[in-house]
């Protein structure tokens, strides 16, 4: 057996690598995680020669920024976090409007979205609605291919309301929004990787009753961007092979990285500040975390029947959920908002929560 492969080997004119990845496996026959090994040294042997892409390295825009990025972040309008007020009445229309689109998503990076017709295209407007009301709500495909609308706060059959909605064409569906939380909307059109990853998503907050006050509410929705190229030197578009490959360039909260390091949400001292999240996805969780601070209330999941929990510093949002946090911070100072997965803080996933008026910059 030795010598027949060896023979082999010698006989395709096999690499070194080749010839010692099958020695090995040769040596200790049986072995399941040799054999994987050599597995993978030959299928990078068969690459090299062959010209196969299957095993190319897929290649990272992370942190590639134009030149004049500062410039540009400060120039950026951000996402308005602030939650919109309630509406009167048992009944609420919704009405969205989708659209392609091209938009920025850090400074100077532009990426081609399936997303909204609002001037930030993505996320997609945050839904607020008291616990009972009726959401009656309107999809217009202004884009080129099928779109469809999934909410999470809805009980309702999928194959009749979360329905493809052709190109020029709109549909209506309600549902009584009976369960309160925060909850993930998306496209829910295949491949559904896709139309999340290409922007359509956003946030709906179902208002319970009796809620402690809060002094000022924001709405983030974490969300992470797979890039064809860096987005600088002309617009990029998806890369599915990223997406699966769970390799963003960027993530963020409500869109575009880091921009409320540069526009922060604000608060005075000793005020309650609530944070209404949602991991969009369309893969990766949400760690989240307020640096120098522990959450007063935690309302885990976005269970808001049972009891927040209390003194809790960081609490995973699993893609397409959601949490309710609350935070209420004395001290002047700037106090950043991460997912506390690190990584998702290097590509962009943090901002910052000004209280009253402090001196001098954050330093990490
Ligand atoms: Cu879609």
């Amino acid at each position: 057996m030795k010598l027949f492969l060896v023979a082999v080997a010698l006989a395709v004119g096999g690499t070194l690598a080749f010839a010692a990845a099958l020695v090995a496996a040769e040596r200790t026959t049986g072995s399941p995680q040799t054999a994987a090994v050599a597995a993978t040294t030959h299928a990078e042997h068969a690459t090299s020669s062959a010209g196969h892409d299957v095993a190319l390295p897929l290649e990272s825009f992370a942190g590639e920024v134009a030149d004049n990025a500062d410039a540009l972040a400060k120039a950026h309008v951000p996402y308005d976090a602030t939650l919109p007020p309630l509406q009167d009445g048992d009944l609420v229309k919704v009405k969205m409007v989708m659209k392609d689109k091209t938009v920025e998503i850090a400074p100077g990076v532009e990426y081609n979205l399936w997303a909204f017709d609002t001037k930030y295209g993505a996320p997609g407007p945050v839904v607020h609605v008291r616990q009972g009301q009726t959401v009656e709500f309107t999809l217009t495909n202004g884009g080129a291919i099928p779109h469809s609308m999934d909410f999470h706060a809805a009980r309702i059959a999928p194959n009749n309301a979360f329905k493809d909605v052709m190109p020029g064409e709109s549909f209506t569906f309600r549902f009584k929004a009976d369960d309160a939380g925060v909850f993930m909307y998306h496209c829910g059109t295949k491949p559904v990787l896709a139309h999340i990853a290409n922007g359509m998503y956003g946030a709906i907050i179902v208002r319970p009753e009796g809620m402690p006050k809060a002094d000022r509410e924001y709405a983030l929705v974490a969300s992470e961007w797979y890039l064809s190229g860096d987005g600088v030197s002309e617009p990029a578009a998806l890369s599915m092979d990223k997406a699966r490959a769970m390799m963003p360039d960027w993530t963020t909260f409500n869109g575009y990285a880091n921009q409320y390091v540069t526009h922060p949400l604000v608060s005075d001292p000793g005020e309650t500040v609530r944070f209404w999240v949602v991991a969009a996805g369309p893969t990766l969780d949400t760690n989240f975390h307020v640096v120098g601070t522990i959450f007063e209330r935690a309302w885990v999941n976005g269970d808001m029947t049972s009891p927040p929990q209390v003194g809790v510093q960081t609490v995973a949002v699993p893609a397409g959920g959601g949490a309710v946090f609350d935070v209420k911070i004395d001290e002047a100072g700037l106090y950043p908002f991460v997912s506390h997965s690190f990584a998702h803080v290097d590509l962009g996933q943090v901002g910052l929560l000004k209280v009253g008026k402090p001196k001098g910059s954050m330093s990490h």
